[in-house]
């Protein structure tokens, strides 16, 4: 089977889903129920037993849940990050002195469990799986160093960005982290393309996914062990502009950020960019994790029963280098700035309201529009009387979406691509 080209992303999508409805139906004898959905995909299932085994690391003090260290190793000032459980979110007013990329201090973390502490010199990534025309294949970390570098300028960012705007602006109740708008950051990523991982670990014609799996402890929510932390991804996305990054903003990836090698997926969900790899599946046939069935789904009235297909694409969103509530005097001018950015694209427009949305005024771009990125903007602004406002920014990508007054509710609020109304004072 040739692989389809990232533009059939959605038709492939949909066509996963129907198969793993279908599945699921022949296996339960009626609609996917999402306890059996959670035995399949225990730690202890089929395709697991096949996977190499991998030995526990050593990791950053964990706790998260209770309050507990968040299991982070960088420094956590709360003037650059604020904690939440096990994951930590960028101020984005500590972007307001920051250029284009992200600086690592600042960089938001997502961590289901803890920081594993990998040596890059005794690593290994063992590429694997029926979708490879022979057996295993391992790569070193300086086998990885030895194939031709890729630089790429590309933002991470989780799904579920923005989610407590879901409860904020319009009621809606979501599981999941709360994040208000700092689960992203930029970076300039360096490392190997996984096409070139997976031509020399001889991936076959018959290949269709490929899962790429961290080294992280295993998931465990609600009584469930979810196994480590892994997520399929189709062999055309795989071969297209996947990088196996082992640098960051030009220095050795960090411990929080995947040390010694995570991938970074460009536009995609943050979810698809596995830290600390330790082996990739490669199979001929379609592969399902809790990150591409259960999570990574939308669910809830107004999606198909039994949940959307996986998601992929990140949609388009907004936000102002400023703290919530923050203070602007009036009569004086100020330069408001923020940044945009969308998966589908670059940003073509941005409108910015700071009367709540009665009227819009087009911002100035200060960056091109940037397919993987984001693009930095600002406007002028005076303001006149004192009290209360809400400042707004509405972008609009190159593919022409703009972001909607009101974001699709789904259960686990993954997707909040809504304007954010953020509030300030004029004092
Ligand atoms: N192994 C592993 N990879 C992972 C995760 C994880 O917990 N374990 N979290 C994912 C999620 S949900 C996101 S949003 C990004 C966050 O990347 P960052 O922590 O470098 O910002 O990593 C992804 N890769
Ligand atoms: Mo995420």
């Amino acid at each position: 089977m040739r692989p389809e080209s990232a533009g059939q992303e959605s038709v492939y999508d949909h066509r996963r889903l129907r198969q793993w409805l279908a599945g699921q139906a022949a296996a339960t004898g009626g609609g996917p129920s999402r306890r059996h959905v959670l035995g399949l995909l225990g730690a202890a299932g089929a395709a697991a037993a096949l996977a190499p085994a991998l030995p526990a690391p050593a990791h950053a003090d964990s706790g998260g849940r209770d309050g507990g260290p968040p299991g982070i190793v960088k420094p956590l000032p709360p003037e650059l990050l604020t904690v939440r459980g096990t994951n930590a979110e960028t101020n984005w007013q500590a972007l307001r002195t920051t250029g284009y990329h992200t600086p690592v201090d600042r960089f938001f973390v997502r961590n289901h469990t803890a920081t594993p502490l990998l040596d890059p010199r005794t690593w290994r990534l063992t590429v694997w799986g029926s979708g490879l025309r022979g057996g295993a294949v391992d790569f070193t970390y300086g086998d990885l160093r030895s194939l031709p570098a890729v630089t790429l300028s590309a933002c991470v960012e989780c799904a579920g960005n923005g989610r407590s705007h879901f409860t904020s602006q319009q009621g809606d109740r979501v599981t999941g982290t709360p994040w208000t708008m700092g689960a992203i950051g930029a970076a300039r990523w360096r490392g190997a393309r996984l096409a070139d991982v997976l031509r020399h670990a001889g991936v076959g014609r018959h290949a269709v996914d490929v899962m790429p799996r961290g080294l992280d402890g295993h998931y465990v929510d609600g009584g469930t062990d979810f196994g480590r932390v892994r997520r399929p991804l189709p062999l055309a996305k795989a071969l297209d502009d996947v990088l196996l990054a082992y640098e960051m903003n030009g220095e050795p990836l960090p411990y929080d950020h995947g040390r010694p090698v995570r991938l970074v997926v460009p536009s995609w969900a943050g979810i698809a960019s596995i830290k600390w790899v330790g082996d990739i599946e490669v199979a001929d046939h379609p592969l399902f994790s809790p990150w591409n069935s259960v999570f990574y789904r939308l669910f809830g009235p107004a999606h198909p029963p039994g949940g959307s297909a996986p998601i992929s694409v990140q949609p388009v969103r907004s936000a102002f280098e400023y703290a919530p509530g923050t203070a602007f005097a009036a009569g004086v001018r100020h330069r408001l700035t923020g940044r945009s950015w969308s998966g589908r694209g670059g940003i073509r427009r941005v409108e910015v309201s700071t009367d709540g949305g009665r009227s819009w005024r087009p911002a100035r771009l200060h960056d091109r529009p940037h397919r993987h990125g984001w693009t930095r903007w600002s406007t002028d602004w005076t303001p006149h009387g004192t009290g209360r406002t809400e400042l707004l920014a509405r972008a609009t990508d190159t593919a022409g979406n703009t972001q909607p007054a009101r974001a699709v509710p789904n259960d686990q609020g993954y997707f909040f691509d809504a304007v954010v109304r953020h509030p300030a004072v004029v004092v």
